[in-house]
């Protein structure tokens, strides 16, 4: 592609703000801000062993999760990356309990950042891509110090999220509420490209995702569904279906985004106590505003992923998205289910 038909994320973001009016000064500095941060993770995950930065940094994070030193690191360039701009009031993330105030001796604005620094990173040692997922919301009106309460909003409320896939390329996938656009990093200059607009998930596919060792502990409805696609041709669904596991949310859905597909990660009776693995605000909300400006659904089987309202920073639930036919039959089946 010629030069001069390249459109760096810069330009896109400044065009977005004076051209549609879609974003402020401030939101578009975040999201500079967030896509610099993403390319410094990139820097680090790309090093692999020769950066001394793999295996566990043998400490747990809230989720009682190992961490891997790499989710340390990527969180603390998140931190850093974000605390002097003056244009968060306050930032979460997967790796820490609470939300991280901006220091006093920086100036505070209007946005709040969530986000999963390193999501998929038990893939990192054994070099299969990774991501940053992140979620942007609004401080609520008068909250000058935001806490916990702050970020208690419906995934509706969000005003952008995205993702970097760190991939054989560092792929940054962004929608600010009009479409979904995906960025491609130029190594040698350092910038995000522009290298895909209005991205549509196709309405039906032939490929789902999901970890099927899990079977035994789904509901009914699960297993009917489930069945089903595995039927293949000698079933009701007349077709054979394709089955796809990376066990990494980002790249999961990454293909999803490109090429079609259902991602499940239902809830599942092994942990009662666990309506799912996925946490709703760092990874739910932004993959379903994701994959809703693309044409998708995103449900948890039984209710819009972006209608529920939050009671935890860290609360989980289950997960099905991408191409809405079957997001559609899935969530029926579940419903039907619940009223059998
Ligand atoms: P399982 C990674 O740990 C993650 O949070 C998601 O990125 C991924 O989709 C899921 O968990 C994988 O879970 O149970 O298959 O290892």
């Amino acid at each position: 592609m010629p030069s001069t038909s390249r459109v760096s994320l810069t330009r896109f973001l400044i065009e977005e703000q004076r051209d549609k009016g879609h974003i402020n000064g401030d939101l578009r500095l975040l999201i500079e801000v967030v896509a610099r941060a993403c390319k410094r993770i990139s820097i680090a995950v790309g090093k692999g062993a020769l950066g001394g930065v793999l295996g566990s940094a043998g400490t747990e994070n809230v989720q009682g999760e190992t961490q891997k030193k790499l989710d340390v690191v990527s969180n603390e360039i998140l931190l850093e990356a974000n605390e002097w701009g003056g244009h968060l009031a306050a930032l979460a993330s997967e790796e820490m309990d609470d939300p991280h105030p901006i220091p006093h001796r920086y100036p505070k604005g209007e946005y709040l950042l969530v986000f999963d620094p390193l999501d998929g990173s038990s893939n990192i040692d054994v070099n299969i891509s990774v991501g940053t997922i992140f979620s942007v919301l609004r401080c609520p009106d008068g909250v000058s110090e935001p806490d916990e309460k702050a970020f208690l909003q419906p995934g509706t409320q969000q005003v952008a999220a995205g993702y970097a896939v760190y991939g054989s390329s560092t792929v940054l996938v962004l929608t600010l509420g009009d479409g979904v656009h995906t960025f491609t990093l130029d190594r040698e200059q350092g910038s995000f490209i522009l290298t895909g607009s209005n991205l549509q998930i196709p309405a039906d596919t032939g490929e789902f995702a999901i970890n099927m060792s899990n079977i035994r502990h789904w509901e009914p409805p699960m297993r009917r569904y489930i069945d089903e696609l595995l039927a293949g041709k000698t079933g009701p669904r007349g077709r054979d279906f394709n089955m796809r596991w990376v066990a990494s949310m980002v790249a999961d859905v990454h293909r999803i985004l490109t090429r079609g597909g259902i991602f499940i990660y239902p809830r599942d009776l092994k942990d009662p106590s666990k309506p799912g693995k996925l946490r709703l605000m760092y990874e739910a909300n932004p993959m379903a505003m994701i994959v809703e400006q693309a044409g998708g659904a995103a449900t948890t089987g039984r209710e819009r992923i972006l209608d529920i309202r939050p009671d935890k920073l860290h609360q989980r639930v289950p997960v099905f998205l991408g191409s809405r036919n079957e997001v559609k039959q899935v969530t029926a089946y579940h419903r039907e289910a619940d009223t059998a």
